[in-house]
């Protein structure tokens, strides 16, 4: 009776052992990114709480760094360019297919440094900035605080990331001449944050609309050659969301990724909500950019809910068009189905390559909605 028992046991135990691992008993909770509007006041707060304890916390990857620096950092050297090399760029981030890829796996470097910091799994919020509840949300006093104050030449000074609490350091001039070398600097260099929302020199620009984000999701090709800029849009999904529009194609001015403008210069998608929120700004006589419209645009928290959204539109896209990518082979170095995406080469677990990360889930996230 007992040696009957005791194999009754056994098998139970070889049952439930089958069971749990068929369900996986061990994996990560999907977290799940939710339009900023729908934020509770203790989720707003999780976020707002971690992202400034970030910046009192060493970057596990460059001593000098704060870790929430390190992403500026990260995100200006994307910009780095060799003058007359056509794959010139040090990380394949802007003007290139893989300008999608390259910051979903930033997203989540970021999210994974949330979490480090906070003890807590944290989604990024997303900002929809074709919906002005969400936008109202994101600049909420409880979130990423206002607009610039005219008065104290654009600054932020309301919400956590206000003038004197939130450090601007990676534009300063001798921050980079101390340690990096380096010459090049934001239009506007101080050390809080400048918003000038819709502001462009004399006139103004407004938010991407919902006729625009369904015409860029309506295009069925990833992206085409020649693979930067200048790509026409009825064939490249990618440059449509990016948002070039009349150009000629990159080139590389004093070390740094631009492109060729032609006459009609104006941006669209992405690149217009960079714009909206930094604003370029006429103050006596000079002409500023906000944060948001630089090389170093991650400065402003809200860079994490605008590509958040970007990359929730692409998650849209690949459900409607299908999980496709271009260029497999032949494209701008970093930028082929299975290079590997500077710097994300440190990563051990090969989500590095636009092929690893075509399916967001591998990284554990969702959206609550799809456009
Ligand atoms: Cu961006």
């Amino acid at each position: 009776m007992r040696k009957f028992y005791r194999l009754l046991t056994a098998s139970l135990l070889v049952v439930t052992f089958v069971a749990c691992s068929t369900t996986d008993p061990v994996a990560p909770s999907v977290r799940v990114r939710k339009n900023a509007k729908n934020l509770t006041a203790e989720e707003k707060a999780d976020f707002v709480n971690a992202v400034l304890k970030l910046k009192e916390t060493p970057s596990p990857y460059d001593p000098k760094l704060n870790y929430y620096d390190q992403f500026v950092y990260w995100h200006l050297q994307a910009f780095y360019c060799v003058p007359g090399d056509n794959q010139h760029e040090m990380y394949p981030a802007h003007q290139r297919p893989s300008f999608l890829p390259w910051h979903r796996v930033y997203l989540d470097m970021f999210e994974t440094a949330l979490k480090q910091v906070s003890g807590k799994d944290i989604a990024l919020p997303y900002w929809d900035w074709t919906d002005p509840a969400s936008t109202a949300a994101v600049f909420s006093d409880d979130l990423l605080g206002g607009d610039g104050d005219p008065s104290q030449e654009y600054a932020v000074t309301t919400g956590p990331f206000r003038k004197d609490a939130w450090i601007v350091r990676v534009t300063d001039v001798r921050f980079f001449k101390s340690v990096f070398i380096e010459e090049k600097t934001d239009p506007h260099d101080v050390q809080h944050l400048v918003r000038g929302f819709g502001k462009f020199k004399d006139s103004t620009v407004t938010l991407p609309s919902v006729a625009e984000l369904n015409n860029t999701l309506s295009i069925s090709k990833y992206d085409s050659a020649p693979w930067n800029s200048s790509v026409d849009t009825a064939v490249s999904f990618r440059n449509s969301l990016e948002g070039w529009r009349h150009t000629a194609g990159d080139t590389c001015n004093d070390g740094f990724m631009d492109v060729k403008w032609t006459p009609t210069k104006r941006s669209e998608m992405h690149n217009v909500v960079h714009l909206w929120t930094g604003g370029i700004i006429k103050l006596n006589g000079k002409v500023i950019g906000g944060n948001m419209t630089t090389d170093t645009s991650p400065n402003d928290p809200a860079f994490w809910l605008h590509h958040a959204n970007i990359d929730r539109i692409w998650s849209a896209w690949m459900q409607r068009h299908g999980r496709v990518y271009e260029p497999v082979t032949g494209g701008p170095k970093g930028s082929n189905l299975n290079d590997v995406m500077m710097p994300w080469g440190m990563r051990t677990d090969g989500k590095n390559t636009p092929n690893a990360v075509l399916d967001g889930s591998v990284f554990n996230v969702e959206y609550d909605v799809l456009p």
